[in-house]
């Protein structure tokens, strides 16, 4: 167990240096907050806080701390509303995070600047509270030891219990990966130099294999595209990954125009890779104009082709308005978890862009994963254009918020395309290198770090 004012002693400025604020010998009385500098730059640093109840639960929190050094202020924030007035900081949790049972936990965290030094914050509050508490050391070693092997071999097939996605343990695990571009286009990223570094640098437990219906897609060359897929499915199985094979329809947006091509299409991909453990497939990527019924109308055909011919398989279904259960077309969770798809052992998709879908999808998605079994199945960190600017504070919040909710995700996209949502330079895919700093943009730079870490997949 690490003691603040030791670390304080040593520096607290050091990148990655994890704090505890409090005396741990103390008994546990309120809280606990543990501060971690991820990452620091001239002038300015990316911090997390995760604020530990040890008290009674509460449905509303403001966590407040101080900043010894004048010239620290925090400058965007996320998983909380952030505010600060000369050196005290305060910080009101937000719809997903606000009610903390006893010992639960919330991340937050922020970007800040400073002019001076850049210690670490004392006197860290819960509701006007000292955090006292103590919390065990994160890097002390888990009584687990993380399973060893590859995602596919540790988790084996996958099925859906509750509203999570399960491993052959029947325990809910996360997978984290990526997802290809339009494979119409961008062909030259999927071979077998990106595809080690996708599974040994990124550690990347699924890849998702966008299959573009329209736009020089499947319907121009269906017998072409379908060997593509397996062919991908192949090379993900070969390095232990998830493969999610994405029927990526988009315009139109109502799935029925394609439902024979999807019936073509999913009997032939189910029965050749019925005896893999390594399939998920997502029947409509994005449907938009067009009514939950109709979207389910689909569903409810597409899902017995399947079944057919590959009976254990998880499948994932697109909901209303671009895969925002209804949010982006003014509607909610609720037409979904009224009137949902009659099959089970299914998943439904929420796709977000950080830059163009904040609170609002949020405050549904954390309302909506205790009800329906959802998979994150493509988000961006840049605008639903695919374009612009990362938003790096967004993106933060939705990885937490899934990371804490154990869902599941793909990012759009491990390819070189010339936008700001693809992971690789442009040119990238063109040469041989996949694993340097130097061909990542600044999304794919935040993905892999993000995808890398230790996964947490129980195995008992
Ligand atoms: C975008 C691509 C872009 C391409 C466009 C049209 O990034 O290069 O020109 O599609 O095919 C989605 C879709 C996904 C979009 C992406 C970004 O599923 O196909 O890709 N997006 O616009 N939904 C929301 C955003």
């Amino acid at each position: 167990m690490k003691r603040l004012l030791a670390l304080l002693a040593t520096g607290a400025s050091v990148v990655g240096l994890t704090v505890l604020a409090g005396p741990p010998a103390q008994a546990a009385t309120g809280c606990s907050a543990e501060y971690t500098i991820t990452s620091q730059w001239a002038g300015g640093f990316q911090a997390g806080v995760k604020v530990t109840n040890l008290g009674d639960p509460v449905s509303d929190w403001t966590l407040g701390f101080t900043m010894p050094d004048g010239g620290q202020r925090v400058v965007q924030g996320w998983n909380a509303t952030w505010s600060q007035s000369g050196s005290t900081v305060t910080a009101r949790g937000v719809d997903w995070n606000r009610t903390l049972a006893t010992g639960a936990s919330a991340d937050l965290g922020f970007v800040g600047s400073f002019t001076g030094s850049n210690p670490a914050p004392t006197s860290f509050s819960l509701n006007g509270v000292a955090c006292t508490g103590s919390v065990t050391d994160p890097t002390d070693p888990p009584t687990d030891p993380p399973a060893t092997g590859t995602p596919t071999d540790v988790n084996g097939q996958l099925h859906v219990c509750g509203v999570h996605l399960c491993n052959q343990y029947d325990r809910p695990v996360q997978l984290r990966g990526m997802s290809t571009h339009g494979i119409q286009w961008f062909g030259s990223c999927y071979g077998d130099a990106s595809l080690d570094a996708l599974a040994d640098d990124w550690k990347s437990d699924l890849l998702r294999v966008a299959m573009y219906v329209q736009e020089d897609g499947y319907e121009t060359d269906p017998e072409g595209f379908t060997r593509q897929v397996n062919r991908l499915v192949d090379m993900a199985e070969a390095r232990g990954m998830y493969a999610l094979i994405d029927f990526h329809t988009l315009t139109p947006g109502d799935p029925n125009y394609n439902l024979d091509r999807a019936k073509t299409f999913f009997s032939s991909v189910a029965a050749r890779n019925a005896d893999k453990k390594n399939v998920i497939y997502e029947i409509a990527n994005e449907p938009n104009g067009v009514s939950w019924a109709a979207v389910k109308n689909y569903a409810e055909q597409v899902i017995p082709v399947i079944r057919a011919a590959d009976p254990d398989a998880v499948v994932i279904v697109g909901t209303r308005g671009w895969s925002s259960l209804g949010v982006s077309d003014g509607s909610n969770e609720s037409e979904v978890v009224n009137n949902p798809v009659n099959a089970t052992n299914i998943m439904y998709a929420f796709h977000f862009y950080a830059a163009s879908h904040k609170d609002i999808y949020r405050a549904t998605v954390s309302r909506a994963a205790s009800q329906l079994p959802l998979f994150v199945s493509e988000f961006g960190t840049v605008s639903a254009t695919g374009g612009g600017a990362v938003d790096r504070a967004s993106s933060i919040a939705w990885l937490d918020l899934l990371d804490q909710l154990k869902i599941s995700y793909a990012n759009w996209t491990f390819s070189d395309a010339d936008e700001g949502s693809a992971a690789f330079k442009p040119g990238t895919c063109n040469g041989s290198d996949f694993s340097s700093s130097a061909v990542l943009t600044e999304s794919g730079a935040l993905l892999k770090s993000r995808i890398s870490t230790a996964d947490n997949f129980p195995t008992s």
